[in-house]
């Protein structure tokens, strides 16, 4: 059957060039700031600038807008502590040898461990869920895709309202649908640490690949 098709007007902003080139720049300048943050301050930060950059995410295109996430905004410390020490069990055999020698070699520049304090200091885990159908059976398309655009807007959300993330993929995930009792057609795709650094937080001196090595034009 012929769907209906409803529109209505685009909403969009057309700049002067000088104005786009400052806008591109801007931001650029200022996502390049992002860092990942491993040690996290305990002090509160206002959740409702959370929940308004979850409604940004929530913004992103997806598969025939099916919207397939659900975002779990985690600020008991209960629940926190429970994360930590499941995230730890499993990092453990991680670092403890599944991960192989190539992988812990790759990651020895950074510094990280099995050790997880942030899970219980940052005061809000955003625990990101991708819905692999409806839960009314309904079908989803693209979900990596969906999801993976979405955590890209949150981040650089979070870190334009001035708070830090870290996006942190404890593997394996399963955990995550347990301790926080979503249903059976969502699967942990992030774990998102947000509050603000520790006043002598450090992060290893690395470097973004310049435009050159990563742009092709054609
Ligand atoms: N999930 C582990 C290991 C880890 C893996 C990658 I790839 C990183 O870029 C960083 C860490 C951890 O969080 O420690």
């Amino acid at each position: 059957m012929m769907a209906d098709i409803r529109e209505r007007a685009l909403d969009f902003e057309r700049y002067d060039e000088g104005a786009m080139q400052t806008r591109a720049d801007e931001l650029r300048s200022e996502l390049s700031r992002r860092r990942s943050v491993r040690h996290f301050s305990d002090q509160a930060i206002p959740l409702d600038v959370v929940r308004a950059c979850i409604a940004t995410a929530a913004t992103a295109p997806s598969g025939a807008n099916k919207q397939p996430w659900t975002f779990v905004l985690v600020t008991d410390p209960a629940i926190k502590l429970r994360v930590r020490e499941a995230a730890e069990a499993e990092e453990r055999s991680f670092y403890g040898g599944r991960a192989g020698a190539q992988w812990l070699d790759d990651l020895a520049h950074l510094g990280t461990n099995a050790t997880k304090a942030f899970l219980q200091d940052a005061p809000a885990l955003v625990v990101v869920f991708a819905q692999r159908h409806g839960l009314d059976g309904a079908k989803h398309y693209y979900v990596t895709e969906s999801v993976g655009i979405a955590c890209g807007m949150l981040l650089a959300a979070l870190h334009h309202a001035g708070l830090a993330t870290l996006t942190h993929t404890p593997s394996p995930m399963a955990f995550l649908a347990q301790v926080l009792e979503r249903p059976e057609n969502e699967r942990a795709f992030l774990l998102i640490p947000v509050g603000y650094p520790t006043p002598d937080c450090q992060v290893p001196d690395i470097t973004r690949k310049p435009l050159e090595e990563i742009l092709v034009e054609k």
